[in-house]
């Protein structure tokens, strides 16, 4: 991958001028995430918390009004605008770059209308017909991710032959399928799924082989941030997964391995640490690809 990642277009101006890995804040306004279930569920929790993130270096905030939590429901259309929308133009206001994550194209519409720059769509467009079509009509940045199947039933559909090149295939098909209904490829970053129909250990391949998703030639977002995986790598010798809110260490340890292999953006509840670990990401990447490296003078303690 590129020694800094190339970004999707349009983008506002001041995030094409990071040459570093992004670090997408996460916004839920849910009563039942699996990280921070009903946290920010009030808008005005919810807002505070992004201008919280924002403070903590996000460079964008990720909205949504949907749990992907393996099991949870699905949320009436109209009650997912009633939590997103109000959260999404409070922060506009506030001059954030916003993602919508959603699976609904009814959605993804109103949320651009009220200013989101990115749609972030778990789906990769298979949840909702009209997401396409829509998505090349506004013209936005558009996040596809690999899924089989919403909450109900992903933990049912993880059979891989190879997950690595499975996962590939299959998001080679979403980016065929977004061209074929008009999306510019330039719109369009890929996302492996970590935690969505795999099982624990296919998480680590789809870290490791990062690549192979890049090398279909667009940007790669990594939405590692508090999931099952890393609970149960730092499991004690009771075998007990330790806790989501104890999971923000190792996912800032992911952010900065994904950010060395090149990610474009990674998508975390805990921004501080991950926005340090870009940070060192970039400063390696630079060490490694400068042609005399840093010099004795810039070496401080
Ligand atoms: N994970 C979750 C939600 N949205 N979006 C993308 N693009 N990638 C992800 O890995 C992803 C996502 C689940 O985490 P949460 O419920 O804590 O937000």
């Amino acid at each position: 991958m590129p020694a800094h990642p190339v970004h999707p277009a349009p983008l506002p101006a001041r995030l094409t001028a990071v040459r570093r890995t992004l670090v997408m804040g996460v916004v839920n306004v849910t009563p039942d995430s699996f990280s921070d279930g009903g946290r920010w569920f009030e808008p005005d929790a919810a807002i505070a918390h992004g201008r919280s993130l924002l403070a903590a270096g996000a460079d964008l905030l990720d909205v949504g009004g949907e749990s992907t939590r393996p099991g949870a429901g699905r949320v009436p259309v109209e009650d997912e605008l009633v939590r997103v929308l109000p959260v999404v133009r409070a922060l506009v206001a506030d001059g954030a770059a916003v993602s919508v994550d959603t699976t609904r194209a009814a959605v993804a519409e109103q949320a651009v209308d009220a200013g989101a720059v990115v749609v972030n769509d778990v789906s990769g467009g298979l949840a909702d017909p009209a997401m396409r079509a829509t998505v090349a009509r506004l013209g936005v940045v558009y996040v596809a991710m690999h899924w089989r199947g919403h909450a109900d039933v992903m933990e049912a559909r993880t059979d891989y032959d190879d997950v690595v090149e499975d996962v590939r295939r299959e998001l080679a098909d979403r980016l065929a399928e977004l061209a074929g209904a008009g999306v510019d490829p330039a719109q369009v970053v890929l996302d492996p799924g970590l935690g969505f129909a795999k099982q624990g250990s296919d998480n680590w391949p789809l870290l490791a082989h990062l690549d192979r998703v890049a090398s279909l030639g667009r940007p790669v977002l990594v939405g590692a941030s508090r999931k099952r995986f890393l609970g149960h790598l730092l499991a004690g010798p009771d075998g007990v997964p330790v806790p989501p809110a104890r999971r923000d260490a190792a996912t800032a340890a992911v952010s900065a391995l994904a950010a060395r292999a090149g990610a474009w953006c990674v998508r975390v509840h805990e921004v501080a640490g991950s926005a340090d670990a870009v940070r060192v990401a970039a400063a390696w990447t630079g060490a490694g690809t400068a042609p005399d490296g840093p010099s004795d003078e810039d070496v401080t303690t």
